[in-house]
């Protein structure tokens, strides 16, 4: 089953958004696997945004992600990944579509709510950079045959 890790950021847990973030993807149908409440360090901070070393906003993104707790969590599901991605909306909040975390609840860039993979592989790396193996949690959802048919 493919996997995405989700974090609400630093500005969500602040602007008390945590409930509101969870609960579109919790509605949406993924499976929450496994979840934390943590602030990261630089250490991890880099491991997680290591391809965005060279870009001019990385020193502002470290600072940004480590400035505060966030909330990450282990999602699963069929298509996991793209799901929750849509349900994110676009990188930047103006660009985001109304209905999205991000198109109904941010305004800039640096200010974005909500970390997604990107794609299947990532999801992958990412939940296991986040995670130990026993801190996911294998469980049977009641509702799972009225999600998935
Ligand atoms: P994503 O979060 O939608 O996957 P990425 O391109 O992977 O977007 O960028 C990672 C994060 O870096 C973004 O969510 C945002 O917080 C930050 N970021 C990306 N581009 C910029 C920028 O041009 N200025 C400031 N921050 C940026
Ligand atoms: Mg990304």
């Amino acid at each position: 089953m493919e996997k995405t890790l989700i974090l609400v950021k630093p500005d969500g847990v602040q602007r008390g958004l945590i409930g509101e973030i969870i609960g579109r993807f919790e509605r949406r149908g993924l499976k929450l696997v496994g979840m934390k409440f943590i602030q990261m360090t630089p250490e991890l901070a880099g491991e997680h945004y290591g391809v965005h070393r060279e870009r001019p906003f990385y020193k502002s993104l470290v600072e940004y992600i480590t400035s505060g707790p966030v909330v990450a969590m282990a999602w699963e599901g069929n298509n996991a990944v793209a799901a929750a991605r849509a349900t994110m909306g676009a990188t930047k909040p103006v660009e985001a579509a109304p209905g999205t975390i991000r198109g109904d609840l941010g305004m800039e860039i640096g200010r974005n709510l909500v970390h997604g993979s990107d794609s299947p592989e990532n999801g992958v790396n990412e939940v296991n950079l986040f995670f130990r193996p026993e801190e996911l949690v294998t469980w049977s959802r009641a509702t799972d045959s009225w999600i998935i048919e």
